[in-house]
């Protein structure tokens, strides 16, 4: 018997599509998201309205034309970074959101914030005008192990901020551990996106039977009950919790590599993926809810107006293992079972 679910269409909260070769490799990827939070984090970063305005005409420009999703951009918060041009920025409807990164946590976040009171006149800022900020929870202290920093970060960064501006919602990115799901769950103003990888890997994906590059991300993956945790959370029905796969493409050449950078390439088949999580915990009746509903409930924007249909076939629905970028390969990433669930663009 063949399964479907039919959804409204669902929206990626927290997508990497890089600039140049690599955008137009990936963009199109993404296509059957109706919009997406787009992160600042090029090389030099996206500090300003006008750098927003420039990178959002350069991702519409890569987009085949029969693809409409919408970039929502992001600012990248600096120590130096003008509350009026960003508060400018989101009342001319550039920006909807600004994205705070420890400088160092992760990938070209080196001009990230250092001293958090530095940025706390542009908090309030965003408070006032109902600006999310989107976090980066890790600390980047080197005393911290890399498997605690998200749980040491909501107590030495998130919660502190939140306490100093109530009023300031917050989202917290791309959570990895009990200790995320359990703070989202007992606040308000606050929400969190899930990715699709955490949802499918633990950190012995990683280590286990020899070093696997592909599935290095940051936050890395953390042992299985905090899988579980999340699996729970997002299969939960509870707003707060929505999708933001943090599909963050590189070269193969780069992840390949005696340092290998972080980052998992999931956007061509997340939405398969994640039928088959939500399917695997008796919980495809709440997919909708976290890939199409929450998010723009958190974010104060409309659903959007069409479906999407996933059909269950006999047959795996075909992803290519790799893709090319300019003169580079990039993999995609590998649940590590089959996706027998196909995604159908009903636009
Ligand atoms: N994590 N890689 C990247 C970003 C994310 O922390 C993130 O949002 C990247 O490559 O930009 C990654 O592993
Ligand atoms: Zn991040
Ligand atoms: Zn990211």
């Amino acid at each position: 018997m063949t399964k479907s679910v039919t959804l409204r269409r669902p929206d990626d909260w927290h997508l990497h599509l890089r600039d140049g070769a690599m955008l137009a490799a990936v963009a199109a990827y993404s296509g059957h998201f109706g919009r997406a939070i787009i992160m600042p984090n090029l090389v030099p970063p996206v500090l300003t309205g006008a750098q927003a305005a420039s990178y959002r005409d350069r991702i519409l420009a890569a987009l085949p034309e029969n693809v409409t999703l919408r970039p929502l951009m992001t600012l990248y918060l600096t120590e130096t970074t003008e509350a009026a041009d960003l508060v400018q920025a989101h009342r001319d409807g550039i920006i909807s959101a600004v994205k705070l990164y420890p400088a160092g946590a992760t990938t070209n976040s080196a001009s990230g914030v250092r001293d958090f009171a530095k940025v706390r006149p542009v908090l309030e800022a965003m408070a006032e005008a109902g600006i999310p900020l989107c976090m980066h929870g890790e600390v980047t202290d080197p005393a911290v192990d890399i498997f605690d920093r998200e749980a040491v970060f909501i107590d030495r960064v998130l919660d502190p901020i939140r306490r100093a501006v109530p009023a300031l919602r917050v989202v917290m990115e791309h959570i990895t551990t009990q200790d995320g799901v359990d703070y989202v769950s007992a606040n308000d103003n606050i929400g969190a996106t899930i990715t699709t990888h955490h949802l499918v890997i633990n950190r012995n994906h990683i280590l286990v039977g020899g070093i696997r590059p592909h599935y290095y991300c940051l936050p890395v993956a953390k042992r299985e009950t905090h899988r579980l945790a999340l699996r729970k959370a997002a299969t939960s029905g509870d707003p707060r919790f929505f999708l933001g796969t943090d599909s963050a493409p590189h070269p193969d050449r780069a992840k390949e590599s005696a340092c290998g950078c972080a980052g998992c390439f999931t956007a061509p088949n997340t939405m398969s993926i994640l039928a088959q999580v939500f399917e695997d915990d008796v919980a495809l009746d709440k997919l909708e809810g976290f890939a199409s509903l929450h998010g723009p409930a958190f974010y104060r924007m409309p659903v959007n107006d069409d479906t999407i249909r996933l059909v269950k076939r006999d047959t795996p629905a075909a992803y290519p293992t790799h893709i090319t970028a300019g003169d580079e390969t990039v993999t995609v990433f590998d649940p590590g079972f089959p996706l027998y669930w196909h995604v159908e663009d009903q636009a």
